[in-house]
């Protein structure tokens, strides 16, 4: 059944961020805060009024990694029909075309709610304004959209963050180890995502800073295949001339470990090789624990029940907070380092204690 946000009524969202703490956000009961322009919105409500399923439409983007299949299975299981839901879901397999066209059928098949996890950052106002046009509310979660606010609300990750805290680790880590001369590669995730500009960003600014060279930095896709061929041709390129390695998820990490294996390179702690990764899941965390990657950066990805949330609030006719931010650990092989301190990019000095991963399946999140 339709749930329509009543023609009319507009929406005021909470201008705030709330964060989760420990990688799991607080349900969002924001007070309500005018967005400015003295608009207020209530959704009718009337969905759960009635007892019908609420029907929920989600694009997520693909199935790339670890990461991914954990964002799925989360959202799913918050989605689920014996709690209230019937869930059209859509593996859009990391094609954005497919993406849209997906929001579209989902405009078509007059869902209560749209929730997306957009491939790229942009591209999004046409078919956003489409949602809004036929009065279906858009959650957005993990990514972000950068070129329209078309959405009632967004959960995930500060992407600048996670790369400004690699950064950071790895300063403080290579003085206290006592490595002076850094050159990295990079193997950055899928272009254009929110992800991969953030974490390039962030971990940039550091480098730019410390006058590190950045000897390469090419697309991995977020791919186990997409790190191994990339490091593959790396160590072809760079024999002998790289001592970091940057992974922007754990999957690329996995190939670009046996491409230097097999290349005779040796990574991980007091190797040839510092090797750094992001998402933290279980299998990239036991490679922490055995000392092959060097620190690995938490990015939080079971946002479902939160998005969940978002949605029972709408349907009480709550307001909702247009941010949430996950937090998450960074985990590290050694105890070097307690913790590292940065300015993050709301422009806070931040001091964030380092996790020494010493029994990576009670450590994990997923
Ligand atoms: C980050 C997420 C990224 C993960 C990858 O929030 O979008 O996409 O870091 C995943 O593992 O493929």
């Amino acid at each position: 059944m339709k749930k329509r946000l009543v023609a009319g009524l507009l929406v005021s969202l909470m201008a705030t961020s709330l964060v989760a703490c420990g990688g799991a956000a607080d349900s969002n009961s924001g007070d309500a805060a005018d967005a400015g322009d003295g608009t207020t919105t209530e959704a009718s409500g009337d969905t759960a009024a009635s007892g019908d399923a609420i029907t929920v439409g989600f694009a997520q983007v693909g199935h790339e990694s670890d990461w991914r299949t954990a964002s799925t299975n989360s959202v799913q299981a918050a989605f689920s029909e014996e709690n209230g839901y019937d869930l059209e879901f859509v593996d859009c397999d990391n094609d954005s075309a497919k993406q849209i066209e997906a929001v579209r059928q989902f405009i078509q098949d007059d869902v209560d709610y749209i929730v997306i996890d957009p491939i790229v950052s942009t591209g999004w106002d046409t078919v956003l304004t489409e949602c809004e046009d036929a009065g279906i509310p858009v959650i957005v979660i993990d990514r972000t959209i950068d070129d329209s606010d078309k959405y009632v609300s967004w959960v995930g990750s500060e992407f600048m963050n996670e790369g400004l805290a690699a950064g950071t680790w790895l300063k403080d880590y290579a003085a206290a180890k006592g490595i002076e001369d850094l050159n990295i590669l990079v193997i950055e995730g899928s272009n254009g995502s929110s992800a991969q500009i953030g974490r390039t960003d962030g971990f940039k600014k550091i480098a730019d800073a410390e006058g590190w060279k950045i000897i390469d930095s090419q697309d991995g896709d977020f791919t186990q295949d997409g790190g191994q061929q990339v490091m593959e041709s790396y160590c072809k390129s760079y024999e002998g001339k790289f001592n970091v390695v940057v992974c922007q998820n754990d999957n690329e990490a996995f190939g670009a470990m046996d491409a230097m294996k097999a290349a005779g390179v040796s990574y991980g702690v007091d190797k040839d090789v510092i090797l750094i990764s992001f998402d933290a899941c279980k299998a990239g965390l036991e490679y922490v624990q055995s000392g092959d990657i060097n620190a690995d950066f938490m990015c939080y990805p079971l946002q479902g029940e939160y998005c969940a949330a978002i949605v029972q609030q709408l349907e009480k006719g709550e307001t909702v907070a247009k941010q949430t931010f996950m937090t998450e650990p960074w985990y590290v092989a050694e105890d070097v380092l307690d913790s590292i301190t940065y300015t993050n990019n709301a422009g806070e000095e931040v001091t964030e204690e380092l996790v020494v991963v010493t029994d990576a399946a009670s450590q994990a999140s997923y």
